[in-house]
């Protein structure tokens, strides 16, 4: 195995979604830590290395990978032991990438960076047309999951390791109200029952909750 840096920030569900996913396949890795609070992500250093500025960046033996799914993917592919995580077969593969855009372009950019982005620039007004989005991808989350334990079928899969780093951060500005979503409340708990849930999600989940809270937002009816 080579070496394996990670550029992350806690707070970042993408790089949660990594750190899920290395975690799980008890990869080795170096955490390089890239704080976007003070601008880490737009200093020539690192935009040497990804020119976005975004994280998380992988580098894994000179090759460069920036997308947290393209990332995880990767990893499942090189280092899994087997292909549970990224199944192999054509259509347990498709479902797992169906979640993947999905949580890529509707729950991430169509929600939480929606909200956070303006957030973290100091537009703490948050029109309520955003949090009624975040809502109606909570319906279509509790409803795939009326018939299926994990978002690409029976197996837990990087999907759910994708969407459950999102969907946890978005409780943060549309709390989850149990009773009506008991399925994404479950699948939630079953998540956080895995051996490196609180480390690899948990605690940059906290970190984030932390910023938001001194920050502060208002959401405006
Ligand atoms: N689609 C990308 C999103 C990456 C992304 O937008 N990361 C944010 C942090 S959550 C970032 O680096 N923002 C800094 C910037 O855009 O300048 C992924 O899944 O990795």
């Amino acid at each position: 195995m080579g070496k394996i840096d990670l550029y992350a920030i806690g707070g970042s569900a993408p790089c949660r979604a990594v750190l899920l996913t290395l975690k799980a396949l008890n990869v080795p890795f170096e955490y390089k830590l890239v704080n976007l609070l003070t601008g880490d992500n737009r200093k020539p250093e690192y935009l040497a290395i990804n020119p976005h500025g975004t994280v998380p960046t992988l580098v894994d033996d000179g090759v460069m990978l920036t997308d947290s799914h393209a990332i995880i993917t990767y990893v499942v592919d090189k280092y899994g032991t087997d292909d549970s995580l990224y199944p192999k077969d054509l259509v347990r593969r498709a479902k797992v990438n169906q979640a993947l855009f999905y949580e890529a372009t509707v729950v991430f950019d169509r929600t939480l960076l929606s909200i956070s982005k303006p957030i973290f620039t100091n537009n703490t007004v948050v029109p309520v047309a955003k949090i009624d989005a975040v809502f109606k991808v909570y319906e279509q989350l509790e409803s795939f999951l009326q018939a299926h334990t994990y978002f690409a079928g029976e197996q837990l899969t990087v999907a759910d390791f994708s969407l459950v780093a999102t969907v946890t951060t978005l409780f943060t500005y549309a709390e989850l109200d149990t009773s009506k979503y008991p399925k994404i409340h479950e699948w939630v708990r079953r998540l956080e029952e895995l051996p490196y849930y609180a480390e690899a999600n948990g605690a940059g989940l906290k970190q984030y909750n932390d910023i938001v809270k001194a920050i502060g937002f208002k959401v405006l009816r």
